[in-house]
């Protein structure tokens, strides 16, 4: 008898340190993970196994296949925006070619264990196009508006939305018993996250919590973007919130597959003085990088997140304010405290 397990590709990364320490602590599930890179050894500990391996590795998909009951995957596993610009087919094999790999696992463990399998995938602003010429409504863009990524990874998110949509609703219609509704898709996009316990890798949107990590550790930081520039935030608990929040939504309630969230959208000036607020000595410059500029300008500075609102009650605990004061900065602090000899 198959063990019931809930999945986790990514799990060594920003959301997956943060989401698995959730699953775990809730123990209501054994969960098994997949990461290119081993768990930190507190994670490694609280998970019922942590698989070392990729999953372009279609010998270990099919052997967690065999060994377990998956009935929930957190689909984590991405390279990030600026990375995927120096790798744009490597991009496309681990973001397209594995994503693909696991809504076929997914379908494959729904066919045999008879019951749906939940599938959670992270999409990003980076699936947005915005012209340079137009202003943001007030409100912020829809997800159906303007969804002509400029990235090889907003490309690569914006497909596996479709992909996923495909797999939930029409996956193989032709046969004689069509199998849709097998996979319970549902994707959320994300804007930038800030974490006080991972620093990102390879991401257009790390400006924020590089400044941020770069001036607990007493070291100087030159952002890449200009003062001005502004795209949509969230501090990662707001964000394992919301995944939990969303996943554990009854279907009936959802309007939508996607949806777009948001906490607060500040300029990265707005962020460098309340960093130079906690940090007086810091040494904060801009350098910009004008490839990585024209990236973060085609992303949207506001999204319109009123359907998750609504119909899933996205509700962030933390707006700017709240980010830094009682999660980034005594977070951090103390993390960087603990660490000096
Ligand atoms: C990135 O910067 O690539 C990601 C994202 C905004 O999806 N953090």
């Amino acid at each position: 008898m198959r063990k019931p397990v809930v999945l986790i590709t990514g799990a060594a990364g920003e959301i997956g340190h943060a989401l698995v320490d959730h699953l775990v602590a809730d123990g209501s599930e054994a969960t098994i993970t997949v990461d290119l890179r081993p768990l930190e050894p507190d994670l490694d500990a609280k998970v019922t196994r942590a698989f070392t391996g990729s999953i372009l590795d279609q010998a270990l998909l099919d052997a967690i296949q065999a060994e377990y009951a998956v009935d929930r995957i957190f689909h984590l596993a991405a390279l990030l925006s600026t990375r995927c610009e120096y790798t744009p087919v490597a991009a496309h094999e681990v973001n397209v070619r594995g994503t693909l790999n696991l809504l076929e696992f997914a379908a494959g463990q729904a066919r045999s264990h008879g019951s749906t399998v939940a599938f959670f995938y992270p999409s990003s602003i980076a699936a947005y196009g915005i012209p340079a010429d137009i202003e943001a409504p007030d409100s912020g863009w829809r997800e159906a508006q303007h969804t002509l990524p400029t990235t090889m990874y907003g490309c690569n998110k914006l497909y596996c939305e479709h992909l996923g949509r495909y797999y939930a609703h029409h996956y193989k219609q032709l046969d004689a018993e069509p199998q849709a509704g097998r996979v319970d898709f549902r994707s959320l996009r994300f804007p930038g996250l800030i974490s006080a316990h991972t620093l990102p890798s390879g991401g257009t949107s790390d400006y924020a919590p590089e400044m941020i990590h770069a001036a607990a550790q007493g070291q100087p930081y030159e952002c890449f973007v200009r003062p001005d520039t502004r795209i949509p935030f969230m501090a990662m608990p707001d964000a394992v919130d919301a995944i939990l929040a969303f996943c554990a939504a009854p279907r009936q309630q959802l309007t939508q597959t996607v949806y777009n969230l948001t906490a607060f959208a500040p300029t990265a000036d707005a962020i460098r003085s309340l960093v130079l607020q906690e940090f007086p000595k810091a040494q904060i410059g801009y350098t910009v990088d004008d490839r990585r500029q024209r990236i973060v300008d085609s992303w949207p500075q506001r999204v319109d997140d009123s359907a998750a609102r609504s119909d899933w009650g996205l509700a962030p605990r933390f707006d700017l304010d709240a980010a830094f004061g009682e999660y980034l900065i005594p977070t951090i602090a103390a993390r960087y405290a603990a660490a000096k000899p």
